[in-house]
């Protein structure tokens, strides 16, 4: 049987309200394909999506974050928007890069 052709890299947005849980899916989804081999929460304010100083001191996203995995052989990248309304404009932004938007309600 052939195998099935790689495709290029691909790269999702995840967008969706705020707190609707887009930086703890994003930390699952970088656990599940072995990128981190732990895998944090926005309480403890340890997730690789809110890594900065303000989004951990705040427990809410503060900017766009962009993490890079691998799953089934193929090279995916995950942008994380923050869901705030006063930082829509991260979000509009990221979608016009990315191939599929998941919207995370
Ligand atoms: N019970 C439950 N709590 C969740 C789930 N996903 C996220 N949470 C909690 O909901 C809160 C918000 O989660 P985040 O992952 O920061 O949500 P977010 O959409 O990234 O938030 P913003 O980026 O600030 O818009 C945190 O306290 C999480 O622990 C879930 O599936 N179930
Ligand atoms: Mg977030």
């Amino acid at each position: 049987m052939a195998e099935k052709a790689k495709s290029g890299p691909r790269c999702v947005a995840l967008v969706g309200p705020y707190l609707s849980g887009k930086t703890t899916l994003m930390e699952q989804l970088l656990f599940t394909s072995g990128a981190i081999n732990r895998r944090g929460s926005v309480r403890e304010g340890n997730t690789v999506g809110d890594h900065s100083v303000e989004a951990r001191a705040r427990q809410m996203s503060t900017e766009l974050s962009t993490t890079s995995t691998e799953y089934l052989g193929e090279s995916w990248t995950i942008l994380d928007c923050p869901g705030s309304i006063e930082l829509a404009h991260e979000a509009q932004t990221a979608v016009l890069a990315a191939d599929v938007a998941v919207v995370v309600a």
